[in-house]
């Protein structure tokens, strides 16, 4: 089988905010093609596009009413052929993004299901009766509150892990899957080229549907639907019906997932995915697990992730999706580098660090030239259902304007949703309208138009990081360890394959760090080649180092 996807690069395009031509402050498909020539002078092989169908848009499109058809502001469904063909035409595929847990409450389905207990539909999603006159169980909602909505009419309540007009399908329905299935097989045939499969690992539910006991938090009944009894056979039906006919990449959004699971999706044994997003390593900044609440980033425990994903998934012969960005993150720049001072070289520097790992990277709109949070400071800047529904939930405990102020400008999902900057222009060059969420202040300094031509910029970096992918097979298949653990400031690793390594040594700190290879490295023996850095003179390699401040250096040894 050729799995073109294990040598690709991946840019995700989050369509509302990246380019808008026909004025209305959205942007659409068509902003999309005519930016088809960055994105091959970038360099990536493979777009994402976030939801695109048709949708009420409460989650931006995480809440489809109708899976055949194009959301009307993006364009038609002439447009999406023509963006395929383009795309095509230039060797760039297309991967959609697929929301199957759960449908808008828009979707013809549920309002069909909503109608009375006996409708055909019913069974389309999980509906339970009360008990002793309340919610089925305690479990909470990912965006606050109960996670279950009472039908007055019928009397009895739907399950909804996300908004409440995000209605959670039942999977344990075989007339579900098979619509399901019929729909990627409409894709397709359009000629997409695989998806981005949405919580997949959530479909499947413990059908005993317990309460919590609220060991982790109170009502999260995560355990009960998280890589669920079932999830593994439907994955294996979702491909064996669909993913096996075609050429195709299939990349799962896991939620709170395991390795071991990650491993069963992905091991091409398996005939599950190809490969699965985890976010543990996004998590090492939330006091107790919290996400609602500002800490200082574990340092140790990113490294220990991170090192420990690339070593057991390749054991288990896994694959990972690597990125640091998505439209649900906050800008990693801001977050875990230096977006003021040390903005080009903590950019590159993180870049680097996931670029020279295992498994396929992922570039999110914007982060191929630094983009960073927008710091918006008032409530009414924000968009984000997320968002919003915590600003209430922090209000009702009592907390003061500005501290939830402070967290939600730290936290916000909105943070990646800012329009994408393409020039020093109007909005940004974004549209020619009023934006449906506000630029942020420093286009005029951060821009994709400067980016390209400045030969120094983090654009460029990227670019030499998805080329040197193609160019060295020991970026895609060779073995990971970290080395210096518990170093505080330096994230060192070496890939090893055939006699060929890959030495990584990434500054995370702004203080300029004398360093020592350990002597397992054996550096003398080999010839070194700086492979790429992010200062101009980095020099060749010797048995110690000065890492300048955010400093990052790769070095083939061979
Ligand atoms: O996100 C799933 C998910 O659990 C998150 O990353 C979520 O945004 C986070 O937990 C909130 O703190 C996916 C999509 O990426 C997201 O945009 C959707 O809102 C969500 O599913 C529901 O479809």
């Amino acid at each position: 089988m050729n799995e073109w996807w294990r040598k690709s690069t991946v840019y995700q395009i989050y369509p509302k905010s990246f380019n808008d031509t026909t004025g209305n402050g959205v942007g659409d498909i068509q902003g999309i093609i005519n930016k088809l020539d960055y994105l091959k002078k970038l360099g990536i092989d493979v777009v994402w596009l976030t939801p695109i169908y048709k949708s009420p848009q409460i989650d931006n499109g995480y809440d489809i009413s109708d899976y055949f058809s194009i959301h009307e502001e993006y364009g038609t469904m002439e447009d999406f052929d023509r963006l395929l063909t383009e795309a095509h035409n230039r060797d760039i595929k297309i991967i959609m993004d697929i929301v199957v847990n759960h449908t808008s409450t828009e979707h013809e389905w549920f309002k069909k299901s909503q109608q009375s207990k006996d409708n055909p539909y019913r069974d389309f999603y999980i509906w339970k009766d009360p008990v002793e006159g309340k919610e089925p169980t305690n479990w909470v909602s990912k965006f606050g509150g109960s996670a279950w909505k009472l039908d007055e009419q019928t009397g009895q309540y739907y399950l909804h892990l996300f908004d409440v007009t995000q209605a959670d399908l039942n999977w344990e329905n075989e007339e579900v899957r098979k619509q399901v299935y019929d729909m990627m097989h409409f894709w397709f045939k359009k000629g997409v080229d695989g998806f981005r499969l949405d919580v997949i690992n959530l479909i499947s539910k413990d059908q005993r549907f317990p309460d919590d006991d609220g060991s982790v938090a109170p009502g999260d009944g995560r355990k009960f639907y998280t890589d669920g009894p079932r999830v593994h056979e439907y994955m294996k039906e979702m491909n064996n019906e669909v993913f096996s006919k075609y050429d195709s990449m299939t990349v799962g959004e896991m939620s709170s997932t395991t390795i071991d699971h990650c491993i069963q999706y992905t091991n091409p044994d398996s005939n599950e995915l190809s490969m699965t997003f985890n976010f543990h390593h996004l998590k090492v900044d939330y006091p107790n697990g919290e996400k609602w609440a500002i800490g200082d980033m574990d340092f140790h425990a990113l490294k220990d992730i991170l090192s420990k994903w690339q070593v057991e998934m390749h054991k288990g012969g896994g694959w990972n999706a690597l990125f640091w960005c998505n439209h649900d993150q906050p800008r990693v720049v801001t977050r875990y580098g230096n977006d003021e001072k040390y903005h080009n070289e903590s950019a590159k520097m993180l870049a680097t660090t996931i670029h020279m790992m295992q498994g396929t990277p992922y570039i999110y709109q914007g982060e191929e030239f630094g983009m960073t949070d927008p710091k918006f400071e008032n409530i009414k800047e924000y968009r984000d259902v997320e968002t919003l529904n915590y600003y209430e939930i922090m209000k009702e405990k009592g907390m003061a304007e500005e501290e939830i102020m402070e967290i939600i400008k730290r936290k916000s999902r909105d943070n990646s949703r800012t329009p994408v900057q393409w020039n020093d222009e109007k909005n940004a060059g974004f549209t020619t309208a009023t934006p449906w969420i506000d630029v942020a202040s420093n286009y005029k300094e951060i821009n994709a138009e400067k980016a390209v031509q400045d030969e120094n910029s983090i654009f460029y970096h990227y670019q030499k990081l998805t080329q040197l992918r193609k160019e060295y097979d020991i970026i895609t298949y060779g073995d990971y360890e970290l080395l210096d653990r518990d170093h505080d400031e330096l994230f060192v690793y070496v890939r090893a394959y055939n006699n060929e390594k890959l030495l990584v040594i990434n500054n995370f700190s702004a203080n300029e760090v004398a360093y020592e290879l350990p002597s397992s490295i054996e550096v003398d023996s080999f010839n070194s080649e700086l492979l790429i850095s992010n200062y101009n003179d980095s020099v060749s390699i010797a048995n110690a180092v000065t890492m300048r401040p955010y400093e990052s250096v790769v070095y083939h040894l061979t």
